[in-house]
């Protein structure tokens, strides 16, 4: 009570006279991310295979919004040494990288590794363990071979095997060096998005189907590549996997909402997180229930959300060495009124649950049309982890902002101060055994469907210059003192730059 008194205490003081302590624990992991298609280039480089998203851009220039792609990007194909360079100014523990599944599997079959692709990951990995920077690398962020697309992509069953042999191979090449792992980048993207909006690579619109079918396959696919790493790998290399989750915080727009925030949350996370971390396993009943009705007030004679059987329950259950969380927003949730129409879920609203969802008119925008600043939803996030699935070991895998073009970002500043403090609150008033959080993004990157001209950089790219200069911002030289420190200064002010 008291503690708790001092926090509230200092949320209205100024930042001198505060006593919050505002240190992290002692060996807490500071990193930053990217994602292979994000940056890279290179996108037909030497024997390269095509991806889901080099297909989209150049079929459908105009559904990026500013006609960009992922062609070229930052170029850190080439430019990887620049990348390890950067790491190092800003002092990272670890660089969490996706490898491009068709750059190291052409044909998205084991059948044949390119060699280019292998070297390329090869140097990366190499280059930052010389700096002593810990590659933390994920499998999978969104980039499927296109090949496997034209079989079904994540709607066909055989996409676990696929992905297995995929993770074998990664292990086997990398796995002596690599001891951080996420198998997939957010499942809700890559199934729920992907299908309601078709907004995102593939573009497949099928939101009665086909986003709940994938949601099994997802699921099965990292618990595969999760025993897989346990039985084969982790004896001789010691290292831990997990799958990172995309988190969109919902509270109920009023009280009387509380069980339908509850059924969001579990449509969200708990879809993806359940059958992995919980202690019974499968999908959270409610929402297995809730989404058995929706089918069959539509006409289907069996279940879309694929049932587990039991056998599968008990496979998919506990495959995770770590929690890793990616979190940047917050939604309101109400039930629909009569007649009302749904935009796609998880941003707009949530059809399944005949619910509407829309933002606090407090919680500042961004840049990022889904995207609204509240801090306290990551700290809420967190606590509600905490009680759903245990005391386990939590590493927030993604954070970051998205503002204009521009070297002196105080407001990406401002967030990290308020998300960060919200993270510290979770680690020291409620107890969740945080040990590791991640910048999205190192610098400015193909922001998806916003092209290249939203940015979330720590560091500028010019994307005009052949060189892709990159050139930090006020938040890198933010990001590198807390680093130094291992401590929140709530009042940083970067003045030259
Ligand atoms: C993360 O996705 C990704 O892992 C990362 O690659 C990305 O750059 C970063 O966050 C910032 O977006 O969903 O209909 O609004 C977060 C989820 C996925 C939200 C793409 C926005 C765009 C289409 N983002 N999405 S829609």
């Amino acid at each position: 009570m008291y503690r708790n008194s001092i926090v509230v205490l200092c949320a209205v003081l100024t930042v001198t006279s505060c006593t919050e302590d505002l240190t992290f624990p002692p060996g807490f992991l500071w990193g930053a991310a990217t994602a292979a298609y994000q940056v890279e280039g290179a996108w037909n480089a030497s024997d390269k295979g095509e991806s889901v998203w080099d297909r989209f851009c150049h079929e459908h220039p105009e559904k990026i919004a500013d006609l960009t792609n992922g062609d070229v990007a930052c170029d850190s194909y080439h430019l990887w040494k620049r990348d390890i360079e950067m790491a190092v100014e800003l002092g990272l523990h670890f660089y969490r990288l996706s490898i491009s599944w068709p750059r190291l599997l052409p044909s998205g079959f084991s059948n044949h590794i390119s060699e280019d692709g292998k070297n390329y990951y090869n140097n990366l990995i190499d280059g930052l363990l010389e700096k002593g920077i810990e590659p933390f690398v994920t499998l999978y962020h969104w980039d499927l071979p296109q090949s496997l697309q034209d079989l079904g992509g994540w709607a066909n069953p055989l996409v676990a095997d696929w992905f297995v042999d995929y993770a074998r191979v990664a292990y086997t090449l990398f796995g002596d060096r690599v001891k951080w792992w996420i198998t997939i980048n957010e499942p809700l993207i890559i199934c729920d998005v992907v299908y309601n909006s078709g907004l995102l690579a593939p573009s497949i619109i099928s939101p009665e189907v086909g986003n709940h079918l994938c949601t099994k396959n997802v699921v099965m696919a990292h618990a595969k590549a999760y025993r897989l790493y346990d039985e084969e790998f982790r004896p001789k290399y010691h290292g831990k996997v997990s799958v990172a989750n995309h988190h969109i915080w919902f509270d109920p727009l009023s009280p009387a909402d509380a069980e339908l925030a509850e059924l969001a949350r579990e449509n969200c996370v708990g879809k993806y997180s359940h059958p992995i971390y919980s202690k019974t396993g499968g999908w959270p009943p409610a929402l297995e229930k809730a989404l058995g009705d929706y089918h069959s007030k539509l006409g289907y004679t069996r279940p879309i959300l694929q049932p587990f059987t039991q056998q599968e329950i008990e496979y998919v259950r506990g495959t995770y060495d770590f929690y890793a969380l990616n979190q940047y927003t917050s939604r309101l949730i109400r039930p629909a009124r009569e007649g009302e129409t749904f935009g796609p879920w998880p941003f707009a609203d949530a059809i399944q649950l005949n619910a509407k969802t829309q933002a606090d008119k407090s919680w500042p925008t961004t840049l990022s049309f889904w995207f609204f600043v509240h801090p306290e939803g990551i700290r809420r996030q967190l606590v509600w982890l905490k009680q759903q699935y245990g005391d386990i070991e939590f590493v927030i895998t993604e954070n970051g902002l998205s503002t204009q073009a521009g070297l002196d970002d105080h407001d990406r500043i401002d967030y990290y101060k308020k998300y960060l403090r919200q993270i510290l609150l979770a680690i020291k008033e409620d107890g969740v055994n945080v040990t590791g959080y991640t910048a999205w993004t190192l610098m400015d990157n193909f922001e998806w469907m916003d092209g290249l001209s939203n940015k979330f950089g720590l560091y500028e790219v010019d994307f005009n210059n052949p060189l892709r200069t990159r050139t930090p911002r006020a938040s890198a030289h933010f990001y590198r003192n807390l680093i130094k420190t291992n401590k929140l200064d709530l009042g940083f002010v970067q003045d030259e730059l």
